[in-house]
């Protein structure tokens, strides 16, 4: 019988830690919420309203109590202006991050920041493929109009659409956004007319909001793809690299720092001055061996996958990171940082630092991260966490011993290097079905199911049926951890996709990177559409978010629907309240754009969803099934 940490989350590590934080009386997300049960049903179906101080309003679901709020809003206006502002947030939260490093690349331009240009070739790609001049120009010049253009679309006031989207986005689908009116201008524009249009009295039509939401939803997609595309730009664009997975790759015997968030500009650094000899000296000074430098989360991700840095672990990891008693300093960046986290930090000699200004939390040591010093701010970082390492209480130092090998590191350009310079050698595999189609997996970790399982069972079942699978943030964790991304998976695989995997020394589950990074997902979709010359909805293809969590989740299903690609939710999203709205979101939106949602919190009929999509797509192309 499961063991009720069994019953929490699949991964050993985890359960062994959470088992832990029982022993020590401390608190973390898992207990946090079931603290919180039984959750708010109007809240949990969507059709509460906050938006005026006339409310807050509900809508009685089983009809016995008010069917409009104080002002006249129906369940649907309020479950769709409610989704609006979820995107609007996840919109916003990828928009920063991007603009970030536009601006970063801007000044590296200009030599006004420590970074370099270190992709040329890359910069050279996206300068052609967006329409920036490159002749007889240095890399500066070019890096500086790249930026320039990038900045351009989020800052564009006039109705014409993104410059990116235009350049990347196969030609079909520009012509049904654009006859459904929804060509995203700037996401600034965008979500800012997502709070608008969801203010008291103004916008109240299901449809006209959600319209809208796929607008913005696009907005949020180009600026992921921006901020990739930049990323690469300035450090280099992900290359095949080995790496190892879970709690387990934390050493006893050195400075542990945890680098967590999302945006690396900072972990970049942290990690180069972490690995140079005037740290490793100084922690080898404080009595450590040296400094290991480990992920969690996209931050994470980030460092896998350019520099090889160990992943401690995913979304639901943090705290017990901390818990094993053996971190010195977690150093976080933005998005997706439980303030949770001070308490299991003040509990152990762990220094939780961090660096934005606009991420503080209450009792964490802020130590601000200025782009313009960014070597002496990752250094000041590091050393802070080398000298807690004296304060560590070796007695409560508990490293479970799990650790698994993984690859990461595919980039498209990686993916097209690996097949000889062409995605040919996998269109005529999906063509003779020895790979049967192709699914991204996605997002985030959710208390409210098993920890991993909905990801990794979801994944073992589609690549057993020959579906390639690709992915990115908290998912790609899992899949590492599992076991899921080294080429010896191939053994779990169908024969079809098993014998691809084997004659090209590739795992089944392609680490792609961050979230940010799903843009890559969106650009491989395209650049096989056009190969094919059919629309991305034509696609052998499908999407699946099976422990989601943040409105950023939100803004990336709905563009991956917007893109016309059927996106399986593994965590039911607060919606149900609004009929209309479920009914756009799971069936009408297949009309519109081709892609639709799909909500299917099994992962064995999840997968059962995406093989009879992924076949009926195959017997429209007239491929074998
Ligand atoms: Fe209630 Fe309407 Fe105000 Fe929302 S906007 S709180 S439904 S009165
Ligand atoms: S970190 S957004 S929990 S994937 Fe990108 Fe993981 Fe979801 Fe954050």
């Amino acid at each position: 019988m499961a063991t009720e940490y069994e019953k929490l989350s699949v991964d050993r590590a985890t359960q062994k830690m959470l088992k832990r934080a029982d022993e020590e009386l401390i608190k973390t997300v898992f207990q946090r919420w079931q603290d919180q049960q039984p959750q708010c049903g109007f809240g949990l179906l969507g059709v509460c309203c906050r938006n005026c101080n006339m409310g807050p309003c509900i809508i009685d679901p089983f009809k016995a109590g008010p069917q409009k709020g104080a002002c006249g809003a129906d369940a649907d206006t309020i479950v769709a202006r409610n989704i609006l502002r979820m995107i609007a947030g996840g919109t916003a939260a990828h928009s920063e991050h991007a603009r970030h490093v536009a601006i970063v690349l801007h000044e590296a331009a200009q030599k006004k920041v420590p970074y370099n240009i270190t992709d040329e070739k890359k910069l050279d790609a996206v300068a052609k493929t967006i329409g920036v001049a490159t002749e007889g120009k240095s890399k500066e010049d070019i890096a500086k109009g790249v930026a320039e253009a990038a900045l351009a679309d989020f800052s564009n006031m006039s109705e014409e659409p993104m410059r990116f989207l235009m350049a990347y986005m196969p030609k079909k689908r520009i012509r049904t956004w654009e006859k459904l009116g929804i060509l995203p201008r700037n996401p600034y524009k965008e979500t800012v007319e997502c709070m608008h249009r969801t203010t008291m009295g103004v916008d109240a039509d299901p449809v006209n909001i959600m319209l809208h939401g796929l607008r913005t939803a696009l907005s949020d997609g180009v600026s992921k793809l921006i901020a990739t595309e930049l990323q690469d730009i300035l450090f280099g664009t992900p290359k095949p690299v080995k790496s190892t997975a879970n709690l387990g790759v934390l050493r006893d015997d050195m400075v542990n720092i945890i680098v967590h968030g999302h945006v690396p500009l900072l972990s970049e650094k942290v990690v180069d001055a972490a690995r140079s000899e005037e740290m490793q000296k100084l922690a080898r000074e404080a009595g450590a061996q040296g400094i290991n430098v480990a992920g969690i989360c996209c931050t994470g991700n980030e460092v896998l996958m350019r520099k090889g840095v160990p992943l401690a672990g995913n979304l639901l990891q943090q705290e017990l990171a901390v818990l094993t008693g053996a971190v010195e300093a977690m150093v976080v960046d933005v998005q997706c940082i439980m303030p949770g986290l001070t308490d299991v930090a003040s509990c152990y000699h762990t220094q939780l630092i961090t660096t934005m200004p606009e991420a503080k939390i209450p009792g964490a040591t802020h130590i601000p991260f200025v782009e313009s010093k960014a070597d002496e701010s990752a250094r000041t970082i590091v050393e802070a966490g080398v000298k807690k390492f004296q304060a560590r209480d070796k007695n409560r130092v508990y490293i479970p011993d799990d650790k698994v090998e993984m690859m990461g590191g595919f980039s498209v350009e990686t993916i097209v290097g690996a097949l000889g310079g062409t995605l040919n050698p996998l269109i005529d595999a999906v063509k003779s079905g020895a790979i049967r189609g192709v699914a991204g997996l996605v997002g985030c970790n959710n208390p409210k199911v098993k920890h991993d399982y909905g990801h990794v069972r979801l994944a073992e079942n589609l690549i057993k049926n020959d579906i390639l699978v690709v992915g990115t943030g908290c998912w790609a964790i899992a899949a590492a951890k599992a076991g899921l991304m080294m080429p010896d998976a191939a053994a779990k695989c169908g024969a079809g996709l098993g014998g691809v995997c084997k004659a090209l020394g590739i795992p089944p589950c392609l680490h792609m990177g961050s979230c940010v990074d799903n843009s890559r997902i969106y650009i491989a979709l395209a650049a096989l559409a056009n190969a094919i010359g059919v629309d991305i909805p034509d696609l052998p293809a499908a999407g699946a978010a099976m422990e989601w969590m943040s409105e950023k989740a939100v803004a990336i299903g709905t563009c991956v629907v917007g893109l016309g690609v059927l996106t399986v939710l593994g965590t039911v999203p607060q919606v149900l309240g609004g009929p209309k709205v479920t009914q756009i979101l799971t069936e009408a939106a297949e009309d519109l754009v081709g892609g639709k949602f799909v909500v299917e919190p099994d992962p064995d009929r999840a997968a059962d969803v995406i093989l009879s999509h992924i076949d009926s797509k195959r017997k429209a192309l007239g491929l074998k099934t």
